[in-house]
């Protein structure tokens, strides 16, 4: 018996009564026959079904794209855990709300000078141990405004942003080395470097990408600007990017699709970006040696721009810390496999998805054994020399990920498929499933680190068409579990996302995120894991007066602020310092006030920071956020701001 006429055989056997259930259909037959379900539909069902109290076994952490949000997904229940906010306030997280987190937000986040409310996330990244996801930080990269936010998966909060001082724009990144010594920021539209003008006609000589490594303090889970670097690259366009492991490790891949150095149509007959930048049959993957850029930027070699150390393009080509190898026309993604030894490639204008074998690469370039140079002193290696080979994948083929029977999975974006292919023999034939439709990313459980786990992958549809009732034209994102167990691969449960476009995600094991449940002792700055500045214990709560400056030391604890009346004078500044001393497991409170534009969450044992300018006299009632119990409407206060001369 299969497994749906198991489940079936039981449910009958309950006897259920069919009269009472009559508005679903009664049992279990008579609901699929009504719900037109089939067996598979039950089975596919009974796979990702997760009874109430149930935990997933692994978590979805993925991009919100231009929502500036990222998602914590269950698997496979496919149950929405969480939005971290990042580059977009959030007002539930108290985010960019007027509380501390804006100094991460509106302070570090500002790009040249400019307060940015929102953010371009692509790829989230996990901080590796060896290899492997260690369930510690996450990484997300904006591309519209290139920079890097740093997440601590202990409370899922953003806690820093750092910003790129040389890119107007970058995709390839958050990628992190084995050991997540470095964080990878990769431009994609080529800008002079550090800003400023120059005109089109001088693209190729004023016009560059880099690629960015942010050294990552794991003591102090920042990233620390001053011991970062960047190499210089040409104006090529550059895509996505991944870090050796094993073998291949200290080295880093990254694809390029404007060899061709194609900037628009300004000028006499120019074609579009589009079809300018679709010209040569082949564009170049870039293969930067990372250890030896780290000694010569040791060594003094670099120049420094905007305070980042840049090793020059020239250097980086005559050293070969920068070489190329060609790669089929415009690819998209650039995957190096489990073992390290693999680095697949496929693009969007060829069927193929190439494999490059890294000992080759390395020998040719440790025999100097070169095909010429690009226009900027680059060395170029042979295409045939270094592949293991190529699989016919499809119609616009992506991205690729891995499971642990040695199989690759890749994205086919035209075909709206993902295929199954064999990436160490490259002798099995291709196998294709359908996907709801045009695919992104895709991605396999733990599917890009040294020891994959199979089970399941997630694809991340472009487009939802005719997959959901009608939400307008703006439609949802489609998220699809497939179960990639067994022979074939079978697309068993779907997630609207109704945000921004997702990019990238990654699968985690979920015993290996170790979250805070409240923050002890009491008083936790959670931007600086220390005690908050302002924080009072019970009996401690005052008010300071100083001139105009107005310190409130505040408790929080069900259900009321104390104080919970403050009285302050028009043009006063008023910084309110709150602890919440609650440390039962779930018991957020929140504070909110009339008019100020202020919404900040209390977690259990949370410290919060808020000031603002008591600007407009009035009354301004405040209270708290979250229905934190039965008298939670009477946990609020009133905020008296006296008239000037009044
Ligand atoms: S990208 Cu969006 S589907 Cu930015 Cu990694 Cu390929
Ligand atoms: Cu505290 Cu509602």
């Amino acid at each position: 018996m299969n497994g749906a006429g198991l489940i079936l055989r039981l449910l009958t056997a309950c006897e259920v009564e069919e009269e009472e259930h009559e508005a679903l259909g009664g049992d279990l037959e008579s609901i699929m026959e009504s719900r037109g379900l089939s067996e598979a539909d039950i089975l596919a069902a009974a796979k990702t079904y997760t009874p109430s109290g149930k935990l997933d076994e692994y978590v979805l952490l993925a991009s919100g794209g231009h929502s500036g949000l990222v998602l914590a997904i269950g698997v496979p229940s496919m149950r929405i855990l969480k939005y971290v906010a990042v580059f977009s306030p959030e007002p539930f997280q108290g985010y960019g709300m007027g509380g501390l987190g804006d100094a991460v937000l509106y302070g570090e986040g500002k790009q040249r000078g400019r307060t940015l409310t929102w953010g371009d996330i692509h790829h989230p990244n996990l901080s590796e141990t060896n290899g492997d996801y260690d369930g510690e930080f996450m990484f997300v990269n904006d591309k519209a405004n290139s920079r890097i936010a740093v997440i601590d998966l202990t409370d899922f909060m953003t806690k820093q942003i750092v910003t790129n001082p040389l890119l107007a724009s970058s995709h390839g990144g958050a990628i992190v080395t084995p050991n997540t010594e470095y964080v990878l920021e990769v431009s994609q539209y080529a800008t002079p470097l550090g800003g400023g003008f120059a005109p089109l006609a001088d693209f190729q000589k004023s016009y560059r990408g880099a690629a960015t490594f942010w050294k990552f303090d794991r003591e102090k889970g920042r990233i620390d600007p001053a011991r970062s670097f960047a190499v210089e690259l040409p104006p090529y366009a550059q895509d996505i990017s991944d870090a050796g492991k094993f073998a291949s490790d200290g080295y880093v891949f990254l694809n390029s699709w404007d060899t061709e150095m194609a900037a628009g149509t300004l000028g006499e007959g120019k074609p579009f970006l589009e079809s300018g930048a679709s010209q040569n049959d082949m564009d170049y993957l870039h293969v930067v040696d990372l250890r030896k850029a780290e000694s010569l930027v040791a060594a003094g070699r670099a120049v420094e721009i905007n305070g980042m150390r840049v090793l020059p393009l020239d250097v980086a080509a005559k050293e070969h810390v920068l070489v190329f190898v060609p790669e089929p026309k415009s690819p998209h993604g650039c995957d190096v496999t489990p073992d390290g030894t693999g680095i697949v490639v496929a693009g969007k204008l060829d069927t193929h998805a190439s494999v490059y074998e890294f000992s080759k690469i390395k020998d040719l370039i440790e025999r100097g054994e070169f095909t010429g140079t690009d226009p900027f002193g680059v060395s170029v290696l042979d295409f045939q020399k270094s592949l293991r080979g190529q699989v016919e994948i499809g119609l616009g083929p992506l991205h690729t990920t891995f499971d642990d029977t040695g199989h690759a999975y890749t994205s086919v974006f035209l075909d709206s498929t993902v295929v199954r292919w064999n990436y160490t023999q490259l002798d099995e034939p291709p196998v294709s499933m359908p996907v709801q439709y045009n695919i992104g990313h895709l991605t396999a459980a733990e599917g890009d680190t040294a020891h994959p786990k199979g089970k399941w992958v997630v694809a991340m549809n472009k487009m939802s068409q005719d997959r959901y009732v009608g939400t307008g034209p703006l439609q949802p994102q489609n998220f699809q579990l497939i179960d990639i167990s067994g022979p074939t691969m079978q697309l068993i449960a779907d997630l609207p996302i109704g945000l921004g476009e997702p990019h990238y995600a990654q699968l985690i094991k979920a015993d290996k995120l170790k979250t805070l449940q409240t923050y002890t002792p009491a008083g936790v700055n959670p931007y600086t894991d220390a005690r908050g500045t302002g924080a009072v214990a019970p009996g401690e709560e005052r008010v300071e007066r100083s001139g105009k400056k107005v310190d409130v030391y505040m408790t929080v604890i069900r259900s009321h602020f104390t104080p919970d009346t403050i009285e302050v004078n028009e043009g006063d500044e008023v910084t309110l310092h709150i602890t919440s001393i609650e440390q039962a497991r779930d018991q957020t409170h929140g504070f909110a006030i009339d008019m100020y534009n202020v919404s900040v969450s209390l977690e259990p044992g949370r410290y919060e920071e808020v000031t603002f300018l008591a600007d407009t006299p009035g009354v301004f009632p405040f209270y708290c956020t979250e229905f934190c119990s039965a008298l939670h409407l009477e946990m609020a206060g009133y905020l008296l701001v006296r008239p000037k001369g009044g």
